[in-house]
């Protein structure tokens, strides 16, 4: 029997190459040594206000993505969480086991409230709610970007005390990072994680920016004062330009881009960028363009996925004395 694998992305925003290279390039390089789930976290995004028009649209965005970067969704389930009722039921059942101490310590806690006026108790419990998601597919590989690592960790922490709490329940989900793209940064300040919903137009590249929108913000992305490449004293700004070079072009090497002007250098991250992109935005225009179709991928992924989320809750239930 294959193991699982499980991860997800939050429809929030529009999907950008961190999520890519970090996440959904990976899972589709995976899916066929696992047996894999590929959520749409929709309950994820609403910790912080979506437009309920908005969100709805992103939903499916998000589901046509998955499938343009290659989820194949013959060998790989793809579910939006909120179809499948067992990742709320399960959350709540694992908060009573989380000390509140374990949440206020969550970097992304801690940025995420510091921009809201109001915090939402569902940004505190939203990595209970993560923890949910793996443990509901009892998954044993979790493939996500190096931000969510520590959230990761806490899942592990809150499986091991539920096990220990009600006995063996669990099974402890190890973190997948990809060796290029774990981290991408900003193009408008390489100190901060390249983000769906960081303000500006220069940020993020998006999944499906136009080829010409594409070089003009890698074209102002930030460097620094020297002229050309130095790879003895390589900036942020140019670390992250190589990271993204190198994970979205094989070809594209740290050393060929040794002494290269920055404008030529740029150039040729542009060219292996778009070149990425180009095949996804086409597959994502035909799927996006048969509604129907993406529906039954949806609905087929909860249908084959629900037995599993039913035995977990129920499995998890009995456990804690609780009536089943
Ligand atoms: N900059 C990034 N570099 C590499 N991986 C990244 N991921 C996100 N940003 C980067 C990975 O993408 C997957 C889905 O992320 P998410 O949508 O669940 O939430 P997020 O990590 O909080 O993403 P954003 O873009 O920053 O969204 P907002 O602004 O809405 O919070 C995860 O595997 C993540 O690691």
């Amino acid at each position: 029997m294959k193991a699982r694998v499980l991860s997800g992305v939050q429809p929030s925003g529009n999907l950008h190459i961190g999520n890519y290279l970090g996440a959904l390039k990976n899972w589709a390089e995976i899916q066929g040594q696992y047996e894999s789930i590929f959520c749409i976290v929709d309950l994820h995004a609403i910790t912080i206000y979506q437009q309920p028009a908005e969100l709805a649209a992103k939903i499916r965005e998000t589901a046509a993505l998955f499938i343009a970067s290659g989820i194949d969704p013959e060998q790989s389930s793809i579910i939006v969480q909120s179809s499948v009722s067992g990742h709320a039921e399960l959350s709540w059942l694992l908060t009573c086991v989380t000390p509140l101490g374990w949440l206020y310590r969550m970097t992304q806690f801690k940025t995420k409230s510091e921009k809201q006026e109001t915090i939402g108790a569902g940004l505190l419990q939203y990595p209970v709610l993560m923890t949910a998601d793996i443990l509901l597919y009892q998954a044993a590989l979790v493939p996500v970007g190096d931000d969510q690592s520590q959230h990761l960790e806490l899942a592990r922490d809150i499986a091991q005390r539920f096990n220990s709490l009600y006995g063996e329940t669990f099974v402890m989900p190890a973190t997948s990072l990809p060796s290029v793209g774990a981290r991408i940064m900003g193009l408008d300040d390489p100190t901060q994680k390249m983000s769906k919903s960081a303000p500006g137009t220069g940020h993020a590249i998006g999944l499906l920016d136009d080829p010409k929108v594409i070089a003009k913000k890698i074209g102002r992305a930030t460097t620094d004062s020297s002229p050309a490449v130095d790879l003895e004293n390589i900036s942020p700004g140019i670390a992250n330009l190589l990271a993204i070079g190198e994970a979205c072009d094989p070809t594209f090497r740290k050393e060929t881009a040794a002494s290269m002007r920055y404008g030529d250098f740029k150039k040729r991250v542009t060219e292996a960028v778009i070149s990425r992109l180009e095949p996804i935005q086409k597959k994502y225009r035909e799927v996006i363009a048969d509604p129907g179709y993406l529906e039954g991928v949806l609905a087929d992924g909860r249908q084959r996925v629900l037995p599993i989320a039913e035995e977990t809750v129920r499995k998890t239930k009995a456990a804690m004395g609780l009536y089943v």
